[in-house]
């Protein structure tokens, strides 16, 4: 591949996603009666890798159950979505998910959108690389706040892929607006795949949060050392406890983060005091049954054209069509 072609077919597209809103939101997160970071902040270039890490734990069953009902179902899904559309992909992470329906889909172009930079540059261009037919536009951008295009397509049909469950970590309120939104995103006649993680025994679940190599623990409290890093805080993250369990009241996942001693951190002139046994909470992670998924899709405005499920009904993905 030479380099003027590479240039043409891979684009980049940069919107500003910027540190001053980390630093904003941190200081507004930890100031609150129940201090909390929005787990988004997970996703520094370590954040990333570490999540990947996770992904390829026993424990840990969305990432492989997903592939394998992408796998499994695939003739259908390409199907059902039709050729030739624009791919985007909103927290596109490594895109390793799409690479399962990029020779069977052969959309235009693919969009991955990504909050973490550096990571969405390297990972969109060893895809560029990799699918040599493939034009790709990488967009860095916090979705959660801006779902724009970064130009304007009438006539090309828009599908947003949004694989792992990330429509969990919203709670089911936000979670319709983010649908909404992409429903926006991708007008009349688009559609979005999205994954879904589904209730089930507690204990699966608690594992998969709590993996044995400790990768989970890692990413939780790699938010202490970003917040060094960054914002010159001055975290201890060994006082510091990954705490993660399922409340079965709200059909959640939780991640905190738990004071082991009476601490304090300093961030600017801000002064936190952790009691011990305080948390942070770092993570909502919902989890849905396929009918009640379903009804909030209908509420955001679209039709559900199909669901696939894993023969252990652990996870499922869903085909929304724009109404
Ligand atoms: C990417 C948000 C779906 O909630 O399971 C994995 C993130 N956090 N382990 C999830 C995560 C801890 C993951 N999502």
């Amino acid at each position: 591949m030479t380099e003027s072609i590479s240039r043409q077919r891979y684009q980049f597209y940069d919107l500003h996603p910027e540190t001053a809103d980390f630093r904003a939101d941190v200081i507004q997160g930890l100031s609150a009666d129940a201090p909390a970071i929005l787990p988004k902040y997970f996703y520094d270039e370590a954040g990333s890798h570490l999540f990947a890490q996770i992904c390829t734990t026993e424990e840990y069953y969305p990432t492989r159950t997903e592939v394998g009902i992408i796998r499994d179902n695939i003739d259908e899904i390409v199907v059902t979505l039709g050729k030739q559309c624009l791919l985007i992909e909103p927290g596109s992470g490594d895109s390793y998910k799409v690479r399962l329906l990029l020779d069977a889909l052969r959309p235009i172009a693919y969009l991955p959108m990504d909050i973490s930079r550096l990571y969405l540059q390297a990972e969109a261009q060893k895809l560029a690389a990799e699918f040599s037919w493939l034009n790709v536009h990488a967009v860095c951008n916090d979705f959660t706040r801006n779902l724009e295009l970064p130009y304007k397509v009438k006539s090309t049909r828009k599908i947003a892929f949004f694989p792992g469950s990330t429509i969990g970590n919203f709670s089911p309120d936000q979670a319709l607006n983010v649908l909404q939104e992409m429903g926006a995103m991708v007008g009349t006649d688009g559609g979005v795949l999205i994954g879904v993680d589904l209730q089930k025994d507690s204990q699966i679940l608690h594992a998969a949060y709590n993996d044995k190599a400790g990768y989970t623990a890692q990413f939780n409290k790699n938010l202490l050392s970003r917040m060094n890093r960054e914002l010159g805080a001055d975290f201890n993250p060994d006082y510091f406890k990954h705490d993660a369990f399922f409340n079965a009241q709200q059909h959640r996942i939780e991640m905190h983060l738990l004071s082991e001693t009476n601490q304090q951190v300093h961030i600017d002139e801000h002064v936190f005091s952790f009691e011990k046994g305080r948390s942070i909470l770092t993570e909502y992670s919902y989890k849905y049954t396929v009918e009640h998924f379903q009804q909030l899709a209908e509420k955001a405005g679209f039709e559900r054209i199909k669901t696939w499920v894993d023969t252990e009904q652990l996870f499922s993905v869903h085909y929304l069509q724009r109404i």
